[in-house]
């Protein structure tokens, strides 16, 4: 079975893909071995994350940028993650009757994965996801998720290219610091930029990232658009592909590469390490120890040792 869903994500079947897709959210058993099998495939593809805050016009944009993939007779695969909706489901659904406008175009793959209640492992999953996708030889990932937390930060990280959607009213240039989202954006786009404050963003923006270069990265280019009338996507996307040949050129995407790799691996290992330590005896013994607040004697810090001390002294 596994052999033939293999088979079927390497001939871009996308019946198949969604198979693979469901295994890796769910975490099923054959997620290791299909993953296996397909990561020699899944170098070559060309991964955009796409944040920003709810409602900033990133679904638009991810459109606008999949109409100009197909014109060049290139393919994607679109992840998109939305946090902000994990009961309802509402704005993720939305997102995909919205974005899905090629069922039966075998060049675009448009799936939503919801993050909800499993926010850690949903980095990982992302990055394999994408795995899937570029095994199936698409030249572009999208990653769209909303930019509201650190998850979303490691999903945008999950990217080669970097892009942070903003609007004229995200101009509080303090916010956007906090945000921390000038240290993950390879690319600004101020999108809306029908409205009143869009140049004055992107002027001010362009001083802020002027004033406080990063030997991390090239200085990130800003694109004005508006996502409704397509109006500076061509540029942006031309944008989207010197940069990446900058970042190429430069040596920051191997590097960008390569750190993901590490934590990768690193996130595993993790995972790995905490699944086997948490037996159902471990668990009992913190319950037994945490009946009741007004029992707890010890601090985090000593019970976390006896703990790690018991699986010690088990082995
Ligand atoms: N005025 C204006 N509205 C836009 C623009 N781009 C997107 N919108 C609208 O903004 C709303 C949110 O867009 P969406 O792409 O769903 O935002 P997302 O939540 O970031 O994915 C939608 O109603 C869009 O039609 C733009 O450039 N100008
Ligand atoms: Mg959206």
């Amino acid at each position: 079975m596994i052999h033939s869903l293999i088979q079927g994500v390497i001939n871009n079947d996308h019946g198949s893909i969604s198979k693979a897709i469901t295994i890796i959210e769910n975490d099923e058993s054959n997620s290791k071995s299909l993953l296996d099998s397909l990561y020699p495939a899944s170098i070559r593809t060309k991964r955009i994350g796409i944040t920003g805050p709810p409602g900033a016009g990133k679904s638009t944009i991810t459109n606008a940028i999949i109409e100009r993939i197909i014109q060049k007779n290139e393919s994607v695969g679109v992840i998109a993650v939305d946090p902000t909706s994990p009961f309802t489901g509402g704005s993720l659904l939305g997102d995909r009757v919205r974005m899905n406008k090629y069922p039966w175009d075998d060049r675009v793959y448009v799936r939503s994965m919801a993050s909800n209640g499993d926010l850690g492992g949903i980095a990982r999953k992302t990055q394999d996801v994408g795995d899937i996708l570029s095994a199936s030889g698409k030249d572009y990932v999208i990653y769209e998720t909303v930019g509201v937390g650190q998850n979303e930060h490691d999903i945008a990280k999950a990217a080669d290219v970097c892009i942070v959607v903003l609007v004229p009213e995200s101009g509080d240039e303090v916010q956007m610091m906090k945000a921390g989202l000038i240290e993950i954006a390879d690319i600004f786009v101020i999108n809306k930029s029908d409205r009143d404050g869009a140049k004055r963003l992107s002027t001010m923006l362009k001083n802020i990232l002027h004033f406080f270069p990063s030997n991390q990265k090239l200085e990130p280019p800003i694109f004005n658009t508006i996502g409704t009338q397509k109006e500076g996507i061509r540029e942006l996307f031309s944008g989207i592909e010197s940069h990446i040949g900058k970042m190429s050129q430069e040596g920051y995407l191997d590097r960008k590469r390569l750190e993901r790799f590490r934590q990768r691996v690193a996130i595993l290992v993790r995972e790995e390490l905490e699944k086997s330590f948490w037996s159902s005896e471990k668990i009992n013994l913190l319950k037994s120890l945490t009946k009741k607040i007004n029992q707890i004697s010890k601090v985090p810090h000593s019970m976390a040792k006896k703990l790690l001390d018991d699986s010690k002294n088990g082995e």
